[in-house]
């Protein structure tokens, strides 16, 4: 695998940051995960928006244009001859001394890694997923912002760790009010009535690509969209549910806190989105290969 940082490729085991960089020192950075199909990288533009944003949220300039972010995600491809994959691009504030103080990074790096993932077990698509709503909140607008995507991704990890002990894959955080914000990398759906609706941005989610490809997926079939603030009584009356996530893709919900949902299987919508959904990410994209 070559892997780029700062503008020069290395191989996997020749890629390294310093021990003064503040991404590593103190988490301070951003990031994107973005996933390439079928020889093309599907909605690169806006993952490369939202690292834009998450960037000028924490005052970190980048080192590079949009339009060459965007070219070296898809060289970075191209290099490691990947046509199905995941591309993981991460922005750290650099080198620095021993002390918070980012003035003393001069050069933010970039790194681009162009490999796999696979977030869940691939039978739990079929079978649908037991989640457990877990006592860590996700962060407060007025703390570290939900919506920047940065390297601190502690908050999110103690959730997946209360998940993982509880013995499931997946979190259920709520915000600090205690209605549902998202997963621990997910954004969080549920269907009632034949429509569906997800928190909204102002509950501590975050604001998604594939939940944005999903809400759009979902007018067009004609399904009623909203985004009204959810409790997990709402979770656990819905009649189906499903996680949405870069790396997760669609993941069908059937247990919540022990209740089931709708009729404990993937629902009829949930399914019908799902085969949309990677209708369009086969078809989609960033050409990789001219
Ligand atoms: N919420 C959070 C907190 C996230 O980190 C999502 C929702 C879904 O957003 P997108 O834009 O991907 O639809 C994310 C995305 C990983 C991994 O390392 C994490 C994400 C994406 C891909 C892989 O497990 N985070």
């Amino acid at each position: 695998m070559k892997v780029f940082v700062d503008g020069k490729y290395y191989d996997e085991w020749n890629a390294k940051v310093s021990v003064f960089d503040h991404g590593l020192l103190y988490g301070d950075g951003v990031f994107e995960g973005i996933r390439a199909y079928n020889g093309r990288v599907f909605k690169l533009k806006e993952h490369i928006d939202r690292l834009f944003y998450s960037a000028k949220a924490i005052m970190l300039e980048l080192p590079m244009s949009h339009a060459q972010l965007m070219k070296a995600t898809v060289e970075t491809c191209r290099r490691n001859k990947l046509r199905d994959g995941y591309i993981r691009l991460v922005v750290t504030r650099g080198v620095g001394t021993l002390g918070l103080n980012p003035r003393s990074c001069r050069n933010a790096s970039v790194i681009i890694i162009a490999g796999k993932i696979q977030v869940y077990p691939a039978e739990l698509y079929a079978k649908g997923m037991d989640i457990v709503t877990v006592p860590t909140v996700r962060n407060l607008h007025s703390a570290v912002n939900p919506a920047i995507k940065s390297l601190n991704y502690l908050n999110n990890i103690l959730a997946k760790i209360e998940a993982n002990n509880a013995g499931v894959e997946e979190a259920v955080m709520l915000n600090a009010e205690g209605f549902v914000a998202e997963c621990t990398a997910d954004n969080l759906f549920i269907i009632k009535n034949g429509a569906l609706s997800t928190p909204p941005l102002s509950a501590g989610a975050l604001y998604g690509i594939t939940r944005g490809t999903v809400m759009d997926l979902a007018t067009k079939m004609g399904i009623e969209v909203s985004e009204p603030n959810l409790t997990r009584y709402d979770l656990f009356n819905a009649d189906e549910c499903f996680l949405t996530g870069t790396g997760a893709e669609i993941m069908p919900v059937v247990k919540i806190d022990g209740r089931v949902i709708g009729n404990g299987k993937p629902g009829l919508l949930t399914r019908k989105l799902v085969e949309n959904y990677h209708a369009l990410t086969k078809a989609t994209g960033e050409p990789i290969y001219g």
